[in-house]
């Protein structure tokens, strides 16, 4: 079984990875494990899809086992499992229980890369914000890498960077809660939390264990690392805590946010405009949230307002 205690001291070679579901996230970490120098067992409880059969025919480093999982899965270094396997599967709380480490497919990524990392998380509108603030800090002169829930995995663009290495890489993470299960150095950059309402509660016991998940985004960040959080949600803004820098945005107040709104347009604190209200192309008060939210991570990007007004 492997230490994973200590991130700077992880190393994939010779290892050997069960990987739980064979879908987009499971082929990704495959691949991303064998390029590693691992070897992987990857193990699904439906039947091989013809996407699954055709990459995993391509690699000898990858074994498989299909319309259901054996205790195969237990005879390994480390699992890693798919965002759509409940962290109460009777295959998890066995590895738990056995002492094998288990983590989630961002956790296991973000091991291998120290590139920035912008995660966005929220109940609502995290694909609209992490589009923008995307496109945002590609106007910025930034190689933005757009990944996550947002159906491209993190795994994936990962290895791509490894393949093809790049200056200014930054990843812009959209991220769910299913994603910040099992969670133990993942630690962005910059985490965006937007809103909070219930949701998944046929996966989680409560809408507090819902929350609980969700805020692991906070759970490594130090001191330089900033949080962009919605300081209107209360259920959110009371929630944060955090040793980060802390930068609340807010469609009703301009106390500590870096942009503020009025009738007809969002400017900065020193009276720029960012955008007039006419402009925008999203409709919508949330829409204006998620663009308040991109703005402050593009503010503390250093791009500047006139460079973002086209995406806006
Ligand atoms: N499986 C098992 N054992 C289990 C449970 C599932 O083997 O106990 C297998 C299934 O048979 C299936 C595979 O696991 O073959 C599915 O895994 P998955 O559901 O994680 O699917 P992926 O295609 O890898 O998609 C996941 C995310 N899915 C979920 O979170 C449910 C995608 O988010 C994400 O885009 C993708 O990874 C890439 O990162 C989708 C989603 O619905 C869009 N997200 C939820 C949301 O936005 O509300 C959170």
């Amino acid at each position: 079984m492997m230490n994973i205690q200590n991130r700077n001291e992880i190393n994939l070679k010779g290892k050997h990875v069960s990987v739980i579901g064979a879908a987009r996230t499971g082929l990704a970490v495959s691949e991303l494990v064998s390029f590693l120098g691992g070897t992987v067992f990857l193990s699904d409880q439906k039947n091989l899809t013809e996407t699954a059969e055709t990459a995993i025919s391509k690699n000898p480093n990858i074994t498989v086992e299909f319309n259901g999982h054996t205790e195969k899965v237990h005879d390994a270094d480390l699992m890693v499992i798919s965002p759509g396997v409940p962290q109460d599967a009777d295959i998890i709380l066995t590895a738990i229980n056995k002492g094998l480490p288990v983590v989630t497919e961002i956790e296991f990524a973000s091991w291998f890369t120290e590139d920035p990392i912008v995660a966005v998380t929220g109940t609502n509108g995290k694909t609209t914000t992490s589009t923008l603030i995307h496109k945002i800090l590609e106007k910025g002169g930034n190689n933005s890498i757009f990944a996550g829930n947002v159906g491209h995995p993190f795994s994936t663009a990962l290895l791509d960077s490894l393949e093809n290495p790049a200056e200014n890489t930054v990843y812009v993470l959209e991220i769910s809660s299913f994603q910040m299960e099992h969670i133990l150095h993942f630690k962005p950059d910059f985490a965006v939390l937007l809103n909070l309402s219930p949701d998944h509660l046929d996966r989680y016991n409560s809408f507090e264990d819902y929350v609980d998940a969700k805020l692991n985004i906070l759970k490594n960040l130090e001191q330089t690392d900033t949080v962009v959080f919605n300081f209107d949600d209360k259920q959110l803004a009371d929630r944060i805590k955090t040793n980060a820098i802390c930068v609340p945005f807010s469609l009703k107040h301009s106390d500590s946010t870096l942009f503020s709104l009025n009738e007809t347009k969002i400017y900065d604190n020193a009276q720029d405009v960012l955008v007039y209200l006419n402009d925008i192309k999203l409709p919508g008060k949330h829409n204006l949230e998620n663009l308040m939210a991109a703005s402050t991570v593009r503010s503390l990007f250093h791009v500047e307002n006139n460079q973002i007004q086209k995406v806006l």
